[in-house]
């Protein structure tokens, strides 16, 4: 994967210094992208040291189940979200934990869960009667600035209705989900970093694209996790709707190298990267365009043995600590 180390280049030649919450000062960039052809550049594994294939596959699998607890991501072979969970103070004095491992309303949550509310006026029954039709149940009556108001709620499948409109609708310029809660930012562990994806499918190629936005980018730990992971949920997408996985667009807001991964990401620089492997998804998982059967409860299915690497060939391993 070429494309890390010129990313990995342009932050060490352009970047500038800056501090941050954590303590550990980065160099950074605002503003970089990264762009895969899925189908000539194979997948998007780094090579230049080993992918912790599994643990981004926990991950994935933690999210699509809607987990807020770090315990659930061991439990599914992920530990990196322990640190955040049970080590940063702000979080830990955070009246919203509710105990060890608790991660609160984090990806996963807001993806599939995404808690939706509305005040409506209790006279505009149109209005109501089209909210609960829509999945909305009215939770109480209340009066708000002396006005008598109907609140209801709903928990939003963002990530299924992706789907949904991929399947009914694929020329929809709104196949979108956003992890950006900005009600939930107060009861939360970690603000979501990798936060916007769009699926762009093409009705007559049947092929399917992601672009994803992620504010802040920690390109030591955070970039070749966070790709690999995207890609993955693209091929899954793509699986369950009939379409085969194209380009994968990679925005990113704050570009940063921590100071402590100077070391492995330098030495990253003085080696070759191998050819891309490739993404096996398991059988089990149908597919749309083998059975024209839509199945997408296939979501909350998978399990890490659903993925698989194959020809997957990297130099040693190299790591370097979490900043918190
Ligand atoms: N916090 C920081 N500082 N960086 C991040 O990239 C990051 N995340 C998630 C939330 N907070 C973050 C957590 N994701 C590793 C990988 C992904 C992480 C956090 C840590 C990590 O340590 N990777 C090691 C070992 C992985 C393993 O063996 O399981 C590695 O060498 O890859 C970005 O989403």
């Amino acid at each position: 994967m070429k494309q890390y180390l010129d990313l990995v280049q342009t932050v060490l030649d352009t970047g500038t210094w800056q501090e941050n919450r954590t303590g550990i000062r980065t160099i950074s960039i605002p503003g970089a992208m990264l762009r895969f052809d899925l189908q000539k550049d194979g997948f998007p594994a780094i090579t230049t040291k080993r992918l912790a294939f599994k643990s981004v596959i926990g991950e994935l699998i933690g999210f699509l189940r809607a987990t807020r607890s770090a315990a659930d991501f061991r439990a599914l072979g992920c530990k990196v979200w322990d640190q955040n969970a049970n080590e940063n103070t702000d979080w830990l004095n955070n009246p919203y934990r509710t105990g060890p491992d608790d991660l609160g309303p984090v990806y996963g949550v807001q993806w599939r869960q995404w808690p939706a509310y509305k005040l409506l006026d209790a006279d505009q029954q149109a209005q109501i009667a089209d909210a609960q039709k829509r999945g909305f149940r009215v939770v109480s009556a209340v009066s708000d600035e002396g006005k008598d108001k109907v609140l209801l709620y709903k928990a939003i499948d963002q990530l299924r209705d992706c789907l949904d409109t991929i399947i009914k609708n694929p020329g929809s310029r709104r196949i979108l989900f956003h992890g950006w809660n900005c009600a939930d930012l107060d009861a939360i562990a970690l603000p979501a970093c990798h936060l916007l994806y769009q699926f762009i499918p093409n009705a007559t190629t049947r092929e399917i694209s992601l672009c994803l936005y992620i504010r802040s980018n920690d390109i030591g730990l955070g970039t070749p996790f966070n790709l690999a992971e995207a890609a993955a949920l693209l091929h899954v997408v793509g699986r369950l709707t009939g379409y085969t996985p194209k380009w994968f667009t990679y925005f990113i807001g704050d570009a940063h190298i921590y100071e402590n991964h100077l070391d492995m990401l330098k030495e990253q620089l003085t080696r070759e990267p191998h050819p891309a492997p490739k993404l096996v998804l398991s059988d089990r998982i149908p597919d749309y365009a083998v059975t024209g059967k839509y199945e997408p409860e296939w979501l909350e299915k998978l399990e890490p043995s659903d993925f698989s690497l194959e020809n997957y060939q990297h130099h040693a391993p190299l790591t370097a600590p979490m900043a918190v």
